[in-house]
């Protein structure tokens, strides 16, 4: 009875938000809630309640370094060039191009704190006023489980700070690194192909270095003053605490997570769907909202589909990824209106946002996550294997198309759960 109540005045919200748009928007808003059993709305209303944004201090840290750099002293980290006042970043070619490849890369106009010329964090913001751009970006780490977190992340294009260095020939790759306490056993290095970084190809978004994020400073914790944002990748190539690009002539990958045999190189975000604030027991006989969270990777969000599997059940070892399972659709939650709070909206990228619009120009959206729900019928009772997974804008399903553990997670979520008489 609560409940309904409860429901009754969300609906109402809807239709005060939905004013400001066309009465359609109202009257599906209206349809859908009505449509909905009460389970489902109930999980739907719960849900839109959670904040689209991570704020910077929520993200979950995946972080090396002793110490920290972000916990050194406030004048050591003016010292070291970890702080906006401070910060120097140097871009050179590699000295030992040479010998490793027989010819080395140039650069007309290297940036180097010895030169006295190293790109300096009011270079940055200067560039920024022609330069920067704003987009939606979801960190995962392809060796953990659950996102690390969303943010609006803000930064300028990683190849107009490389155009200030006037690569000339020989230019093949990127290596970045952060502040390592000046031990090169605390080195966290990452390449990028010299190509990916000049152009974006189609639907990606360019690599930048980043100083802002939600519309706030970039904090020590999170990576400042300026990180790395490769866009499309897991967050290993977003290195934080960033110091030092290095042109060079070499082709292959010397990321710390290659040479710890961590990653593979070209670590795209994968699509795939996880549960989410879930009980682990139900009522039998009542039907039960199922619900979660899906991060959307390079190939795009079509579906999510869930399962329940008694736990006796046994399943044909030739259907490893569970393909022939009676699978259902669940309902992709759209982005709230809201999404950004008190955050200012204007020039998002265009490739993620329709400027005249406001609205997104696909979603669910590539490198970000979108929330999803479905009802359950009731179940007898006993012990239930559940399952989730997401189908691809190829049509892969999970752990498809990439199911190799180094190059990101993709196994197919699954939680326990008993129906009780
Ligand atoms: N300098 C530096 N950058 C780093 C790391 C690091 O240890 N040192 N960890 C990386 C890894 S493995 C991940 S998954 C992301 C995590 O980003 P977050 O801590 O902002 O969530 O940062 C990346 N950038
Ligand atoms: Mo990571």
């Amino acid at each position: 009875m609560h409940r309904r109540t409860f429901l009754r005045s969300s609906a109402a919200t809807t239709i005060a938000l939905g004013a400001n748009g066309s009465p359609m928007v109202v009257q599906t808003a209206l349809a859908q809630e009505n449509a909905r059993h009460p389970a489902l709305a109930e999980a739907v209303a719960r849900l839109s309640k959670n904040a689209f944004l991570t704020p910077q201090g929520d993200f979950y840290n995946v972080e090396r370094g002793d110490p920290l750099p972000y916990k050194l002293p406030h004048e050591k980290r003016l010292e070291v060039g970890l702080e906006r006042e401070t910060w120097k970043l140097e871009v050179f070619a590699d000295p030992e191009d040479e010998e490793k490849t027989g010819k080395a890369c140039q650069l007309g106009k290297p940036m180097t704190k010895a030169g006295g010329n190293a790109f300096t964090f009011d270079d940055l913001m200067a560039l920024a006023k022609t330069k920067a751009v704003r987009f939606l970006k979801l960190v995962s780490c392809n060796n953990l489980s659950d996102p690390l977190g969303i943010g609006l992340w803000e930064g300028v294009p990683l190849r107009d700070v490389l155009w200030l260095a006037k690569p000339e020939a020989n230019y093949r790759s990127v290596y970045y690194d952060g502040y390592h306490n000046e031990d090169p056993k605390q080195l966290f290095q990452c390449w990028l192909p010299a190509n990916r970084v000049l152009e974006d190809p189609p639907g990606f978004l360019p690599v930048i270095l980043c100083y802002k994020i939600n519309g706030e400073w970039l904090t020590g914790e999170r990576g400042g003053p300026v990180r790395m944002v490769v866009p499309e990748a897991y967050g290993f190539k977003s290195v934080k605490w960033l110091q030092r690009v290095v042109v060079t002539n070499k082709y292959q990958a010397e990321d710390t997570y290659a040479l710890q045999n961590n990653d593979v190189n070209d670590s795209w975000l994968k699509t795939r769907a996880l549960f989410e604030d879930m009980p682990d027991k139900v009522d039998a006989g009542m039907p039960f909202a199922v619900t979660g969270q899906a991060q959307v990777g390079i190939g795009g969000l079509a579906k999510v589909q869930w399962w329940a599997q008694r736990r006796e059940e046994s399943w044909p070892v030739d259907d490893e990824h569970f393909n022939k399972a009676p699978w259902q659709d669940a309902e992709i939650l759209p982005l709230q209106d809201d999404w950004h709070g008190a955050i200012d909206t204007g020039d998002l990228h265009p490739m993620q946002f329709d400027a005249a619009t406001g609205q997104p120009r696909e979603w669910p959206m590539r490198y970000t996550r979108c929330q999803w729900a479905a009802l359950a019928q009731s179940l007898k009772p006993g012990d239930y294997d559940l399952r989730c997974r997401a189908i691809d804008l190829a049509g892969n399903a999970q752990p498809l198309p990439r199911p190799y553990r180094k190059s990101g997670r993709s196994e197919i979520d699954k939680i326990e759960l008993t129906v009780e008489t």
